[in-house]
């Protein structure tokens, strides 16, 4: 008799196990799923080539899955996994290669280094000037 209940038990506690360890492996792959953000912002650029040297900064970089840039709209569509990439990196990624996004800016030298046709016109740059107003040296 006191055999009996201990088997049940055992049985019960091995049957609760399995379904816990379904339930963490079911919520892993949801995590997985919810991870891949698409992100649209603008890129500043002019061409047929600059989409390919914007969306070549991206290829083959860990965690994008889908990089696309529109030379029409100027707009740029990120499908990512944020656990491998932030939004950040992929703007510093795509200004090292000569392109300003509103927050990051490429460097003046690779801008320079652009093909003629490629320099696009720079968004405005907030001048630093600026922070000097209202003193005097
Ligand atoms: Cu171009």
């Amino acid at each position: 008799m006191k055999k009996n209940i201990l088997k049940i038990t055992l049985i019960g506690a091995i049957a609760l196990m399995s379904i816990e360890s379904y339930g963490i492996s079911t919520n892993v792959e949801k995590t997985i799923v919810l991870s891949n953000t698409t992100e649209t912002f603008k890129v500043y650029g002019n061409c047929g080539m600059c989409k390919k040297t914007i969306e070549g900064s991206l290829n083959g970089v860990k965690g994008i899955e889908k990089a696309g840039w529109n030379k029409e709209t100027k707009m740029m569509e990120v499908t990512f996994n944020e656990k491998e990439i932030s939004l950040g990196e992929i703007k510093t990624k795509i200004a090292s290669v000569g392109y300003d996004t509103d927050e990051y800016r490429a460097t003046k030298k690779t801008y320079n280094s652009l093909p003629g046709c490629c320099q696009y016109e720079r968004p405005t740059e907030k001048k630093k000037e600026d922070d000097h107003k209202g003193h005097h040296h």
